[in-house]
């Protein structure tokens, strides 16, 4: 399977985050995308190559136009005021506060932003639009008519909603790429995020539409982040209703459970009649993850390759979360291995 890789993603590289009412090294690091890297190489996955520039049209199809002005503007303005530090929000707009863009950088920070883990840096623009040119490079080689393609894109994208960012997120690479396909005419996507967290900036960007499938197997919001989206009851609106899929199972819940999950999302791709599949892949369901409470072995990463391409499917697949460094590489591959593997 093709590889896109860009080393633009070590451009985004937070300081620390905020974890049990300490600062600690942020866990989204670019140690991550390298570990990812090297296991591809090492395990002859096939080809890595560099993206394409897409420029900023591909991006403002599913993103708002004044949240993207202000990400590529947003160190600039923020360092001009003499700061040399991550960009943080401390505050949102919570009920009954005013609901206007606030002019000053600071208010927009927070204005645009869902959480305060996910700092922007000065390198943060051009990782982020990198991230989302390797996404759109891999969803090329799918309307070029290849089998499958792994984005191995840094930093993630799934929290990433239409005007805010989030969970370490910018911009939304797996739906950027997914409406990209829709534009270059496949008619019928599905997006199958399999992240711990609950890829609420997909489901946010695709919920009132009826040519996007959005489908999410993840830890139940009731205990785990983002808390405020990703439960069963949420199936979508308007003419998107009953094209969103939320599969919510409880923090511990056990490998067999979460493969029951798998079955079920599975079965609703196939009555869509999707003619692409973008997979959003975090791999932090993951025995061994430092923030997450599944319990998934590598070897069954090998496993869910495998139900993947029994859909047989263009399949794009999009790196999400996943942060047991050492063994990273290996969950990743894992699962583009059992898909080939069945391809
Ligand atoms: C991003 B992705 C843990 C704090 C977690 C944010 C998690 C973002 C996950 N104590 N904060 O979906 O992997
Ligand atoms: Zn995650």
């Amino acid at each position: 399977m093709l590889t896109i890789y860009s080393d633009s993603h070590r451009l985004q590289h937070g300081r620390s985050e905020l974890i049990d009412g300490t600062l600690k090294p942020c866990f989204e690091t670019p140690s991550r995308a390298d570990m990812v890297l090297a296991a591809v190489r090492q395990r002859d996955l096939g080809d890595v190559v560099h993206p394409r520039r897409h420029g900023l049209e591909p991006i403002l199809r599913v993103h708002d136009e004044g949240y993207v002005r202000f990400l590529e503007t947003a160190w600039q303005r923020w360092s001009e005021m003499g700061r040399d530090y991550d960009a943080l929000p401390k505050m949102w707009q919570i009920r009954r506060l005013r609901e206007a863009v606030p002019e000053y950088v600071e208010g927009q920070l927070c204005y645009y932003s869902m959480d305060c883990g996910t700092p922007i840096t000065a390198g943060t623009w051009q990782a982020a639009t990198a991230s989302v040119d390797v996404a759109l490079t891999g969803a090329d080689r799918l309307i070029g008519g290849e089998r499958a393609a792994f984005a191995l894109t840094r930093p993630p994208g799934h929290h990433a909603a239409r005007d805010y960012c989030g969970g370490y997120c910018f911009f939304n690479n797996a739906a950027i790429a997914a409406q990209a396909l829709r534009d270059h005419g496949m008619h019928r996507v599905a997006v199958l995020d399999v992240d711990y967290h609950h890829g609420n900036g997909t489901q946010d960007i695709f919920y009132h539409r009826s040519d996007v499938l959005f489908l999410s197997i993840h830890g139940d919001p009731r205990t785990e982040y983002p808390f405020f989206l990703g439960f069963a009851d949420e199936k979508g609106d308007g003419e998107g209703l009953g094209y969103n899929f939320n599969f919510p199972l409880a923090a511990g819940s056990c490998v067999s459970t979460w493969f029951f999950a798998l079955d079920c999302a599975l079965e609703q791709i196939a009555r869509f009649g999707a003619e692409a599949l973008v997979v959003s892949l975090g791999v932090d369901t993951f025995e061994g993850d430092p923030i997450s409470r599944f319990q998934l072995g590598t070897p069954d990463f090998v496993t869910l390759g495998a139900r993947l391409a029994a859909l047989k499917l263009p399949t794009l697949f999009c790196l999400e979360g996943g942060y047991a460094v050492g063994p990273i590489g290996d969950n990743v591959v894992n699962v583009l291995a059992g898909f080939e593997a069945r391809s």
